[in-house]
């Protein structure tokens, strides 16, 4: 049943980008169009990539021949020049790149219905709460429905068209794609698309069967034919050869996979895979409810009149006894419409708008990462439709991919953030070759971009070539990953030999520099700006934290203390990487070369701001980084204005962050939600639902900081299920921009410190053991509640300091703080 989380439109899907809609489960994502005459479902498979082993020449990016004298050619000239201009630096250290690759679509799907004649009450809807699609219209006189998904139980995706009439469903199903290195056949109502990519020999197939209720198939050389059938079902799965394993990146063909998949999904049946499915996804969406007032009951339409759509399952008009609908069923007002009327201003319309993208944060993640996929999220999730991606369709690590993961623990994901964890591990293989040929250095390292084969080194375009940071900054989910879990299982075995070896890279490649005696980065450059130098900001502060992580990880584990040693050394004479420059600004480099009137894209330099850690609002480096936010203003690319929210709401600027949340929704958001860089770079989306996140709990300094930036427009409200770091799970409901009532469930024993602004007039209450969080928050908080709480006798005293209260958690316990 579609509920208020649903994108809907009242026309088939005509481009790709900006207005099909995806689905997806994991290794597998689709784009649903909707068409009429026409279906087009274009899919993917997460590896299918070019490039890499196999491509004539491929190198992983290390220089082909020794350059032993390079770096430190740059560096002395750094050393004493200062500035060198990014060209320069190219064209001693770069080199074209060979067999990087790209990311490809696996091609399209048509079902070519034949002409309708006047289709009329077109409704296409993608439920985010269930993962399901819908196309629904009428044509003489019967009514049409189909209905997609990508379950990640079993590895495929499922369609079943059917009509209120019996026999109306009449389709020819056919594969199309942009290569000619494939074969399709057709037999038993399977269509068998197979192939092996020209550019590297990498194997792939798709297998696509229909199965018809009513009516006849046919299998005609390319194509399968239905006629006359009462509903038809296909279930789809693909996939490759890949293996994220160095040096061949080769594994098992794919047939028996996808034959297995296909098979089971078939004899499965159609409600049962779509039964599974909406309970595997359920079980992650679930977890985290954000009521902003969107949902006002009764509220009637807002700008946009009702237009009698509902929700496909509903058959009727959008009218009740009670007037318009305006709650459930994605609401009355159409998304695309819903967004161009998006102002930021008052309203539950401006509030949906903002549930909604936050929603779609959360499910996007779902639907392009799972825990039994190979690859993590990469520039557009799991969904394109080229063979030649904007940037690839890769993995950049000067931001992109990290964003993609922001959102993973605060928004209740942990497990979406597996093939990531499993990805930056099989860099660490190639990384370590890179480290040792071409920096000289132990541990492993990896450039601004990098790709599903071990793409560790660097390529020649002089201001995106070179940065060896990377390594340590992929570093930084793995150790927050276990601030948020507290599981030491996983710091030990995933975690910390990646971030030690990210630490040791620079225990080794650290430069003295020579005016101060300080160790700095050199050669250093923050991301695709200015020019190199020695200890630019982001360099300093990225290594510093690394540094810090691998000696707290190393403690908690309690080894390798010769390596602590040596990390304590060089934290000691390491460049802080934060200084106040002549204008009140942070400055981007050691030097004080900031322009205010510089709007570029990358914040690089307030990285120890957000995602880091060590800027701590209402100290002056908090005010500098404020100062250089204002002057970069709120411009910029999807993704950057995306960041922009998180750095606000760690100022603690909850108008500021809602302004730049409106700012990205207002200019950088498509009609189907996506971000756009431009083009759709799906970094933002994510970026937005972290930063969304970011403004209601904060846990980064040891503290569970509830409402830490919260807009005026979100007067009332609540949230559940968020995370905060130490294992909590928090609930919040607020009125009147103040909390009334805070749940916090921690999943581990030991002292639990909470920053409220109703530290001093609430009650700390145990609740219990086992408490889910409550169905609908707004009647959970309240005045009698708390009185109700007030008179119970599990009262607990807690420490108060200025608005903190802590006191010893129980692990499975639940903590109600409420207002008095
Ligand atoms: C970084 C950004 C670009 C783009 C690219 C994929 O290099 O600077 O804006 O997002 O990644």
């Amino acid at each position: 049943m579609p509920d208020e989380l649903t994108l809907w439109y009242e026309e088939p899907a005509v481009d790709w980008e900006t207005q099909a809609l995806p689905i997806g489960n994991g290794p597998l994502g689709a784009m649903v169009f909707g068409g009429v005459a026409t279906e087009r479902i274009q899919f993917n498979e997460k590896t299918l990539w070019t490039g890499g082993p196999g491509h004539d020449g491929y190198d992983f990016g290390d220089w082909r021949t020794p350059r032993p004298d390079a770096v430190a050619e740059v560096r002395r000239r750094i050393d004493r020049e200062g500035r060198v201009p990014a060209e320069d630096v190219a064209a001693v250290l770069g080199q074209p790149k060979t067999g990087f690759g790209a990311y490809q679509t696996f091609g399209d799907l048509h079902l070519d219905f034949g002409a309708p004649g006047g289709a009329g009450g077109y409704r296409r809807e993608l439920s985010l709460s269930e993962a399901v699609a819908r196309v629904r219209y009428t044509a003489g006189g019967v009514t049409h429905t189909r209905e997609y998904f990508a379950a990640n139980p079993g590895n495929v995706i499922a369609g079943r068209i059917s009509a209120d009439r019996g026999g109306a469903v009449s389709f020819t199903l056919r594969h199309t794609s942009p290569r000619d290195d494939k074969t399709v056949t057709a037999e038993g109502g399977r269509l068998t698309v197979r192939g092996r990519l020209a550019d590297n020999g990498l194997v792939f197939e798709a297998q696509v069967q229909v199965i018809v209720a009513g009516g006849t198939r046919t299998d005609t050389g390319e194509t399968i034919t239905v006629t006359g059938a009462d509903s038809a079902v296909f279930v789809l799965s693909a996939g490759t050869d890949y293996a994220d394993t160095y040096p061949r990146y080769r594994g098992e063909d794919p047939h028996a996979r996808v034959t297995a998949a296909v098979d089971a999904a078939a004899a499965l049946g159609y409600d049962a895979l779509r039964a599974a499915h909406v309970a595997d996804h359920r079980a992650l969406f679930d977890r985290v409810r954000l009521d902003l007032g969107q949902s006002a009951p009764e509220s009637g339409p807002g700008k946009g009149e009702t237009d009698g759509s509902a929700g496909l399952e509903r058959g009727g008009p959008g009218r009740g006894p009670a007037g318009p609908v305006r709650s459930g069923f994605g609401g009355p007002v159409p998304t695309a419409r819903l967004l161009r009327g998006y102002t930021g201003g008052d309203g539950p319309d401006e509030r949906a708008v903002e549930a909604l993208m936050f929603a779609y944060g959360r499910y996007l993640l779902i639907a392009c990462s799972r825990e039994n996929d190979i690859l993590p999220a990469n520039l557009q999730g799991v969904w394109n439709a080229s063979t030649s991606p904007p940037w690839s369709g890769d993995y950049h690590v000067n931001i992109n991919l990290q964003m993609n993961y922001w959102p993973a623990e605060p928004a209740n994901l942990h497990e979406t953030a597996v093939p990531y964890d499993r990805f930056v591990r099989a860099l660490v293989e190639p990384g370590r070759r890179t480290a040792r040929d071409m920096y000289g250095a132990r541990g492993w390292v990896v450039g601004n971009e990098t790709n599903p084969f071990g793409f560790t080194g660097v390529h020649d375009w002089p201001t995106a070539f070179w940065f060896p940071e990377a390594a340590a900054w992929t570093t930084r989910h793995l150790y927050d990953g276990y601030r948020f879990t507290g599981d030491l299982e996983y710091l030990r075995e995933t975690a910390y030999p990646v971030i030690k070896g990210a630490a040791e890279f620079w225990l080794d490649f650290l430069h003295t520099d020579p005016h101060d005696g300080l160790l700095v980065v050199s050669p250093s450059y923050s991301p695709e700006h200015g020019d190199f130098s020695a200890g630019a900001a982001m360099s300093q502060q990225i290594v510093r934290e690394v540094l810090e992580s691998a000696l707290a990880a190393a403690a908690a584990l309690g080894v390798d203390e010769e390596f602590r040693a040596a990390a304590e050394a060089a934290l000691g004479r390491l460049d802080p990487g934060i200084r106040i420059g002549s204008w009140g600004q942070l400055q981007e480099w050691k030097e004080d070369l900031d322009s205010r009137t510089d709007t570029h894209r990358h914040v690089s330099h307030l990285y120890a701001l957000h995602p880091g850690d060590r800027i701590a609002a209402g100290t002056p480096e908090a005010e500098a980084a404020a100062v250089s936010l204002e002057a970069r203003g709120d411009g910029g690319t999807g993704w950057s204005k995306a960041w922009k929210i998180s750095f606000w709401a760690r100022l603690l600027d909850g108008d500021r962050a809602h302004r730049m949340l409106a700012q990205q929704l207002r200019t950088s958001t498509l009609d189907n939600l996506w971000d756009t860089h431009p083009p759709f770079q799906i970094d933002g989306n994510f970026g937005a639902t972290a930063g969304i996140a970011e403004m209601l709990v904060q846990s980064h300094r040891g503290e569970v900081h509830v409402l830490p930036a919260l807009p005026a427009v979100w007067k009332d409200g609540s949230v559940s299920g968020l995370r905060a770091r130490g294992d909590v799970t928090v609930d919040v409901s607020w009125r009147d921009g103040v909390a009334e009532t805070i749940t916090l469930r921690p999943g581990r024993t030991g002292p639990l410190t909470v920053r409220t602004s109703i530290a001093n007039h609430c009650h700390l209450h145990d609740d219990g053991e086992g408490k889910a969080a409550p169905r609908r928050l707004r009647d959970h908080g309240g005045g009698e509640a708390a009185s109700r709480r007030l008179r119970d006798d599990r009262g607990i005293a807690p420490r108060r300091a200025g608005d903190t209260l802590t006191w010893e958690g129980v692990a499975g316990r639940s903590y109600v703080i409420s207002r008095w």
